[in-house]
């Protein structure tokens, strides 16, 4: 089967595969039935044959038909039962699964562990173990493809939906957008990485900080230029970024902002709109110069840098994450530290 179809990687890849190779086979049976019977009746029953052309005998006119009819309706009815049991199992996950949220955006796929670890555009999984995803997209419809799973699933604003698989062979499987979702929707590709559950076990352990966003996040910090203004060790008079996320920021007009999500991206794309006080308005827009992923992964690493208590903001984050923060934070200073960091995820 393999030799036709693409790699087989989770149990329900097999049975998928059982029920379209059944298909295939039942109606390559039919229609060489069909074809044979043409084919056999023009040649008895051509123009020069002396073959009877009499009344059909009663058998074929009532017991013959009644039964062909029953048989193909059996048949239907099996062939739908069968195929409908391994869709509804779909929508079903085993209740002791492992639980990851996906976020569809253009163009990119976000991953959210039960312990806050985030990725992007990589999905890591144990083998042999179910696991459940939550789909949600942040803007148009999606859809998420892994042809080596047989998992296509539709993921609509709005809506949550589920979807679950099983995966049964190591290794790297791509994942697809299958839904056309705009511009650089052909671009919208990842990963899914299956592995052995111990190292996997370990992976997740090993990054509690964990945080693939933050860490991009640290990178661009110093790639991007911020680290020339924002860095501990800058000489220019600039904002730090260790404890700032959820503080209340006096502004230069006199208004306040919470430094949220919202706030900081403005901060990127809009910089003279609110400018805090005590600062001269010398930072240059980022518009047009950092894509959404980008922005998000900032903002990602501002907040893993604590916020006001110096706890973490992220609800999900690990008790350790305050440690592993200030570890950040003391690479961040050291422009060399996040840019030699391995980044595992990531485009
Ligand atoms: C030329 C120096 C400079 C560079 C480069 C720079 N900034 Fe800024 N940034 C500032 C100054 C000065 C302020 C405070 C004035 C203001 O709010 O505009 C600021 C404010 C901010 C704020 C709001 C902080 C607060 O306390 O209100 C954020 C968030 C921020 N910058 C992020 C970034 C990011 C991310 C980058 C890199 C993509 C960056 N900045 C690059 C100088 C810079
Ligand atoms: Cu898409």
């Amino acid at each position: 089967m393999s030799m036709f179809m693409p790699i087989e990687a989770s149990d329900r890849a097999a049975q998928i595969d059982t029920i379209f190779l059944a298909l295939l086979i039942i109606s390559l049976l039919i229609s060489a039935l069909v074809f044979g019977l043409i084919i056999g009746f023009g040649i008895r029953y051509r123009r020069a044959s002396s073959a009877d052309r009499g009344p059909m005998p009663e058998f074929f006119r009532r017991e013959f038909e009644i039964g062909w009819t029953f048989a193909t309706a059996l048949l239907f009815l099996f062939l739908f039962w069968w195929a409908a049991s391994v869709n509804i199992e779909v929508l079903v996950p085993p209740k002791d699964s492992y639980r990851v949220n996906v976020v569809a955006k253009q163009w990119m796929w976000k991953f959210q562990y039960p312990n806050g670890v985030r990725q992007i555009d990589t999905l890591r999984v144990p083998i042999d173990t179910p696991i459940t995803l939550t789909l949600e997209s942040q803007d148009v419809i999606h859809s998420f493809f892994v042809p080596a799973f047989r998992i296509k699933q539709d993921v609509v604003p709005g809506l949550r939906t589920e979807t679950w698989f099983k995966a049964t062979k190591l290794g790297t499987f791509k994942l697809l957008c299958a839904e056309y979702c705009g511009t650089d929707h052909s671009r919208m590709r990842g990963e899914v990485i299956v592995m052995r559950q111990k190292d996997f076990a370990e992976w997740l352990a090993a990054r509690p900080e964990g945080d693939d966003l933050a860490r991009r996040g640290a990178e661009l910090f110093v790639s991007r230029g911020c680290s020339g203004c924002h860095a501990e060790s800058s000489n220019v008079h600039a904002p730090r970024f260790p404890g700032l996320y959820g503080r209340r920021i006096p502004l230069a007009d006199g208004r306040t902002a919470v430094a949220d999500e919202a706030y900081i991206r403005d901060s990127m794309l809009q910089p003279n709109r609110d400018v805090a006080a005590g600062y001269r308005p010398i930072m240059p827009s980022y518009s047009g110069l950092l894509d959404d992923g980008e922005i998000e992964s900032l903002t990602a690493y501002i907040r893993s840098l604590g916020t006001v208590g110096g706890a973490p903001a992220a609800p999900t984050a690990p008790p350790s994450g305050g440690a592993a923060n200030a570890a950040e934070a003391a690479e961040a200073a050291d422009p060399a530290g996040p840019t030699t960091r391995p980044t595992g995820g990531g485009r």
